[in-house]
């Protein structure tokens, strides 16, 4: 029987695969969470014949278009825009906007694909979806960046809306970009909604949501470190990526009294002995701020070493958090980590571990731990938002950040408690994947064929 399930499931890969041809990255979220779904699937059998998996790989609809913008020479440009609604079982399409050059179908199909079970995972009621463009706002002035937004929204915002598909913000999109792309929406459809999350406290947004996908990431690798009998104290934690996530992440930690040692750019990474604390994570800010792609100028600024064009895997740490981009932590870096007998790897990126690599960290008796269970804080803080919005009030940090632990410290639970009741204690892909899956799954069978 087992041996003709696995068949059946190599089988349905291989459709996928021929399916969804040349798009590497969302074949390889399908598979992760295809093959952890098979004890699952075995024991309720109602998810096939309800044709479950057939269904959930196939996106509800993708929108693509031309956005055209001038940049301040005067010369034209055109990009291309992206919004995939993958799947509203459970609520309203929820997920962010990447804007990067390295954006296509793929990347976009894998993170909504991905954004399903971790808003799942979150129980608030948001469906699954992603978008962005292969425009870069690095390095492009404040007026560059403010016409692409517009001439972006001139078409999304046929398709978003505070009940419908409620964007956010992701790589290359922050506050800035989220505000452009409000006020145009704003002005095209006359409205004044929670069509988006991550706006600026004085029209809409939330405390805390700016902070949120590193604090949850940390709470969630708190709650992980608990089950082998420790905390953060005295702990010394690798991040990668120098942005958004790895901002909120080395905060936490430092409230934590664990010690970062390590952030990353495209350039390389810096290793920071005495930690990067106080003015130095501050600096974190303005090296973001800088609009380029580079961390060196925090070795020059605090005599702190860098790493020209390596990873800081290969520092020896209790603690890995990798929050840059997807893949960036592979078979050789894996190794280190084992080697270096680290105790925690916690993903604040989406999918930053290759499949090898996250096989290596399991054998190796690290707790490993998937962006869709431990990143899901920041999109956890924008329902937040949209309950606030939709309640016409703002609730206080505190309130925000309480609630936000309380669902890291739930999703950790459920990871735990469902990869036991599926004969995988200690497996948190497989409790995440499972138990962000048959939320979806039942609702899909309660709505009928749709
Ligand atoms: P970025 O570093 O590109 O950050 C995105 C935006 O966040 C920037 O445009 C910037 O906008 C804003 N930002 C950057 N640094 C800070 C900061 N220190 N404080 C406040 N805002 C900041 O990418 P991310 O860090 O967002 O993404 C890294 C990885 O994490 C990716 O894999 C992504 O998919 C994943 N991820 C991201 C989530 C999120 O909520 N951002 C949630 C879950 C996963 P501004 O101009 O306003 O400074
Ligand atoms: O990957 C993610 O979860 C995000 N970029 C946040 C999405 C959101 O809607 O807040």
């Amino acid at each position: 029987m087992a041996t003709k399930m696995k068949k059946q499931y190599a089988d349905f890969l291989e459709f996928v695969k021929t399916k969804h041809a040349g798009q590497p990255e969302f074949y390889q979220a399908v598979e992760e969470v295809v093959t952890t779904l098979i004890p699952c699937l075995e024991k309720n059998p109602i998810y096939l014949k309800e044709k479950i998996l057939e269904r959930i790989v196939e996106p509800d609809r993708v929108y693509i278009f031309r956005v055209p913008w001038q940049d301040d020479k005067g010369e034209y440009h055109v990009q291309r825009g992206y919004r995939v609604e993958f799947n509203n079982a459970i609520g309203p399409y929820k997920g962010g906007l990447r804007f990067h050059h390295t954006v296509n179908l793929s990347v976009l199909k894998f993170l909504g694909f991905e954004q399903i079970f971790k808003n799942s995972l979150t129980t608030l009621p948001m469906g699954g979806g992603k978008g962005g463009s292969d425009f870069d706002p690095r390095g492009k002035s404040d007026a560059e960046v403010m016409r692409f937004c517009q001439s972006f929204m001139n078409e999304l915002h046929r398709w978003i809306g505070a009940d419908i598909d409620v964007p956010a913000g992701d790589i290359g999109v922050g506050g800035r970009e989220i505000g452009y792309m409000f006020g145009q929406f704003k002005k095209l459809t006359r409205s004044f909604e929670g069509v988006l999350t991550g706006k600026g406290l004085n029209w809409g947004g939330s405390l805390i949501r700016p902070e949120a996908t590193g604090y949850g990431v940390v709470y969630f690798a708190e709650e992980m470190l608990k089950t082998k009998g420790t905390d953060f104290k005295g702990k010394t934690v690798a991040v990668s990526g120098f942005g958004n996530v790895a901002w909120g992440a080395v905060a936490k930690v430092n409230h934590l009294g664990g010690k970062v040692v390590t952030i990353s750019g495209p350039d390389g990474f810096i290793y920071d002995k005495d930690g990067i604390k106080d003015k130095k994570w501050e600096y974190m800010l303005e090296l973001r701020k800088s609009g380029k792609d580079i961390v060196e100028p925090y070795a020059r600024k605090f005599k702190a070493e860098f790493h020209k064009g390596k990873r800081p895997w290969c520092v020896k740490a209790d603690v890995c958090l990798p929050c840059a981009t997807q893949n960036e932590l592979g078979l050789a870096d894996a190794k280190d980590i084992v080697k270096n007998k680290a105790m925690v790897v916690c993903e604040g990126a989406n999918m930053p571990c290759t499949p090898e690599a996250i096989e290596t960290i399991m054998a190796g008796k690290v707790l490993y731990a998937p962006g869709k269970a431990s990143n899901a804080g920041g999109v956890a803080c924008s329902g937040l938002e949209m309950s606030q919005n939709s309640m016409r009030l703002g609730w206080k940090a505190e309130e925000v950040d309480t609630r936000l632990h309380d669902i890291m410290k739930n999703i950790h639970k459920a990871c735990l408690e469902t990869a036991k009741k599926y004969g995988e204690p200690g497996n948190y892909m497989m409790g995440a994947n499972i138990a962000g899956f048959e939320k979806v799954a039942k609702a899909m069978i309660d709505q009928g064929l749709v």
